[in-house]
């Protein structure tokens, strides 16, 4: 697929979630690459960063998108030669690919250790990593039931549900505002990240800080499956995560908003849930705690990365 189709794709949300984005983004650089000619190395390294740019203005909040963009184009450095740049980048591209794919098996094999047979388990939003603790708890045999939220405005919950559901899951599915009414019937949460800052603070669907809270004046557990490549470099160095604001058409229509001058609609896509609500951050190199972000950071990401922008 050509690199605006793609970016289109997610800013529409036809491509969405945070593993889903970053990987459609390698698939669109190693594309262009391929297809891309360029009457010298350095023209070419040009219309990269050019694509490379398009790709990560699409959503702000996702850090897996500028993390897995500056993955690949960090082939394009010390290539001498056009060719060695483009095999570099499609190289590069791959090996994300295939380690995304890798890290998305391995969270749920480690997930599902933590869900005991006879459990419920509540997740908001959806998450391929979240469902995929769940569903491996599943396969292994384990009785388990789940609560997946509606998520209002873009209704990610009816994805969850058919997930949920073609895996022969009993599912229960509540509006955003039943979490509490349903908290004491639910023994875990587990959600996904769109990126996790160096304090452990984790951003996710617009509702997760509620859904968190809830839980810890229950005393249920909060787990949150994140890749390595969710990890947010610049927050070492101070640096905030961009919370995405949408159209509040998505929230009320546009007829009926314009009846309504002194109303404003606000339609953050993301939240943040604080390192104290959240009991375990599983990643694919193991769980830990979210204060120990920091060591993820430095450890698989590197203090060399950098986001691309
Ligand atoms: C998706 C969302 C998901 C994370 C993790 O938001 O908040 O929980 O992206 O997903 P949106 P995954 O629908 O606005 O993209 O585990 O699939 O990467």
């Amino acid at each position: 697929m050509i690199v605006s189709e793609t970016a289109e794709k997610i800013k529409k949300m036809e491509i969405r979630g945070a593993g889903r984005i970053a990987r459609a983004a390698a698939v669109a650089l190693r594309d262009h690459a391929l297809a891309l000619r360029a009457p010298s190395n350095a023209a070419f390294r040009q219309e990269m960063e050019k694509a490379a740019g398009t790709l990560v203005s699409t959503r702000p909040t996702a850090v897996s998108l500028p993390n897995a963009v500056h993955l690949v184009m960090a082939g394009l450095d010390g290539a001498a030669t056009m060719e060695e740049a483009r095999v570099a980048v499609v190289q590069r591209a791959d090996t994300f690919i295939q380690s995304s794919q890798h890290a998305v098996e391995k969270i749920a094999e480690f997930g599902a250790r933590h869900i005991r047979d006879g459990d419920t388990i509540l997740t908001h939003c959806n998450s391929e990593v979240a469902l995929g603790c769940i569903i491996a708890a599943h396969r292994g045999g384990k009785d388990i039931e789940v609560f997946a939220t509606e998520v209002r405005p873009r209704n990610q919950g009816h994805i969850t549900i058919k997930t949920l559901n073609d895996a022969g899951i009993k599912t229960n599915f509540i509006v955003d505002s039943a979490v509490r009414s349903f908290i004491n019937d639910v023994d875990l949460v587990i959600v996904g990240a769109d990126a996790v800052s160096v304090n452990g603070a984790v951003v996710n669907k617009i509702g997760t800080s509620q859904v968190a809270h809830t839980a810890a004046e229950a005393r249920v557990n909060v787990l949150v499956a994140a890749e390595t490549y969710k990890f947010a470099p610049r927050t070492v160095i101070g640096e905030l995560i961009q919370i995405e604001e949408r159209p509040g058409s998505e929230v009320l229509p546009d007829e009926i908003a314009r009846t309504l001058p002194n109303v404003t609609v606000r339609n953050p896509a993301f939240d943040v849930t604080p390192a104290e609500f959240i009991d375990l951050i599983i990643t694919e190199q193991g769980a830990i705690p979210p204060q120990m972000a920091y060591i993820i950071i430095r450890e698989y990401l590197g203090w060399e990365i950098k986001e691309f922008q």
